[in-house]
């Protein structure tokens, strides 16, 4: 499947939450403009092949008539409680030539039977509703989330349970299996199901990233992200992320919809890294995809077509070292005929082996592809790409699995050969398709950071734009001051900058960033620890952490050497997903310097 939609659709759409209680009133249900074939349309442009939709999300409502609860569209005023929206979705689908998937969340805050034996019963009927009714089902989502706390039919309490034992998964999987044949379960919770979560819903997934687990047993977030190299069950992953912050639809995030450049670094962390790619639209109360979201969909599913239309190897000339017993049938030819059904391969016993690729002339490049033939296991454990460049081989990327495809880039390289050399593998090597593509650059929004001794550090996403930039808050371009090397400023100024490609005349997404007072002489005081310092050095990507042994509260002091007019103070948490949360309660306080010069 590779790239398909989910849709995020519920009463959360109308009253603003991520998460409903279970409680909000069915009469918010009214979309005027309901069209599921906006949906699938948008869809279909973007090169999606199927979409997820929340038939049911946390708070119990349910998006069907489900005979087995009022709490639904049956009992809203959209179309006088005659809709059907998972049907209206489906026939859509079948429109547009896209497989339908259901996301049914077994938390349930709305049923009074939630947490007891009952709710099984409930929950297995609903899904033989949505598992009979809609036609072929291509995945079914059964989300592990659970925050205890709910309505549950007015009891207003909190319900946590077993995520492993509670639903019964092994009978839930048998129904499902019995109902929909061909359906793929995904499931964070319970038993091992067919795909797993990547740890993350930032839209990204390991370098190295095995499509295996162990059939039982927890799954902690570095198998979650890299898989397990020797895993005895098959659970390739599957990056989810949404076009923008939140799930749902939240009028605030209109300004915050991913741009090109986030979406195509998903891409290739997604996608590029052995996974497949669901990526959300959340729904607005009227019922559409929001434009903004739209056009960057189609703009992203245009930059993919026009980075990888053009296969530089297809058809060329490839020397393999080792050819399975020196078979045309497993010749290095299969690498380039684009037909997926045929392959390259070695014998048994080569692990190291690689395939050479001869361009009739100098060619230049920025991306390679590789894909395994994974119905024969995934095997490749590390291999270089290689370019004859003026008669000399240079590395130009190096990594790890590769899988049913992998993607890497590197700054562009003019060569007359190029190389695939596998340097590790499990058994021997099976490929079945190469690609070189000379992707035309995406300008990502440079980084921009003030250091503590007052210098501007402006960092570009690759080597190979140019970088413009203003001090005085106008808008940058390439006739601005072209950055070549770090800044020396003083007190408080507006940095804005772009990257900028002069082959093409484009220019990045901008940033911006606001400084003020210089932190040139501040010392921290209060924490006898020199690492506190990376909180003043601008730079996001370092963190200080209290140490372990260090009981809360904890005083960081900051001597700011003058008397400073102080009217605000930002700080950012640690960025990293496993970083340790956020701080709950803090207080920020201005502390005057007694005449004994002791902070008082
Ligand atoms: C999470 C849920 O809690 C979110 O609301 C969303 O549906 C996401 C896809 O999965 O676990």
């Amino acid at each position: 499947m590779e790239y398909y939609a989910f849709v995020h659709f519920s009463l959360n759409t109308y009253t603003d939450q991520a998460w409903g209680y279970g409680n909000e009133d069915v009469n918010l249900f009214n979309p005027t403009k309901l069209d599921c074939r906006q949906w699938a349309r948008i869809c279909k442009e973007a090169g999606m092949k199927g979409i997820i939709i929340t038939a049911k999300h946390h708070c119990g409502f349910c998006l069907w008539p489900s005979k087995y609860t009022e709490y639904s569209v049956k009992n809203t005023p959209w179309k006088d409680g005659k809709g059907d929206v998972v049907r209206e979705m489906s026939d859509a689908c079948k429109e547009y030539g896209l497989k339908l998937g259901i996301y049914l969340s077994p938390w349930d805050r709305n049923s009074s039977v939630y947490g007891k034996p009952e709710y099984i019963t409930y929950f297995r009927n609903q899904l033989t509703e949505l598992l009979t009714n809609y036609g072929d089902i291509f995945e079914v989502w059964f989300d592990g989330a659970n925050g205890g706390s709910g309505y549950y039919g007015g009891a207003n309490e909190t319900r946590k349970i077993d995520s492993k034992t509670y639903y019964d998964w092994k009978n839930t999987y048998k129904l499902v299996r019995k109902l929909q044949p061909n359906i793929v379960i995904w499931n964070d919770g319970g038993d091992r199901a067919d795909l797993r979560w990547v740890g993350t819903e930032g839209g990204s997934v390991g370098e190295t990233n095995w499509s295996l687990l162990d059939s039982t047993g927890d799954v902690p977030y570095n198998m979650l992200h890299f898989g397990l190299e020797d895993g005895n069950a098959w659970v390739p992953a599957e990056v989810n992320t949404s076009i923008r912050p939140e799930w749902f639809y939240h009028p605030s995030e209109d300004s915050k919809v991913k741009t090109l450049p986030q979406l195509m670094e998903t891409y290739y962390n997604s996608i590029g890294h052995n996974a497949t790619l669901l990526l959300n639209f959340p729904i607005m109360p009227n019922g559409l995809i929001n434009e903004k979201d739209e056009k960057v969909a189609l703009e992203f599913a245009k930059a993919v077509k026009e980075a990888f239309s053009v296969n530089l190897v297809r058809k060329k000339n490839v020397i393999a070292t080792n050819v399975r017993g020196n078979s045309s049938r497993f010749g290095s030819d299969k690498v380039v005929d684009n037909n997926e059904e045929t392959y390259w391969t070695t014998d048994d016993s080569v692990k190291m082996a690689s395939l050479t690729i001869n361009f009739s002339q100098p060619t230049t490049f920025n991306r390679f592809l590789a894909q395994e033939c994974i119905s024969l296991g995934q095997r490749v454990k590390a291999f270089t790409v290689d370019a004859l460049v003026d008669g000399k081989w240079k590395e130009v990327a190096k990594s790890t699995t590769i899988g049913y495809k992998r993607i890497l880039r590197f700054p562009s390289v003019t060569a007359t050969q190029v190389r695939l050399n596998i340097t590790d593998s499990k058994a021997c090597p099976v490929i079945f398709n190469l690609g070189v593509f000379d992707a035309p650059q995406i300008l990502t929004a440079p980084s921009i950071i003030r250091n503590q001794a007052g210098k501007i550090i402006i960092t570009p996403a690759d080597n190979e734009s140019d970088i413009y930039y203003t001090l005085d808050g106008s808008e940058p371009s390439s006739q601005s001051k072209k950055y070549t090397a770090s800044v020396q400023t003083e007190g408080k100024l507006e940095v804005r900058a772009i990257a900028y490609d002069s082959k093409t005349n484009k220019s990045s997404p901008e940033s911006e960033d606001k400084f003020d007072l210089p932190r040139k002489d501040w010392k921290i005081l209060g924490v006898d620890d020199q690492k506190a310092y990376a909180v003043l050095d601008g730079n996001i990507a370092t963190v200080w952490h209290q140490s372990k042994g260090k009981k809360i509260p904890v005083d960081l002091v900051i001597d700011l050497k003058k008397e400073e007019n102080l009217i605000g103070f930002r700080y950012f948490p640690d960025q990293t997903l496993w970083g340790g949360g956020i701080i709950t309660n803090y207080k920020f306080e201005p502390t005057p310097k007694s005449r004994t010069g002791k902070y008082i």
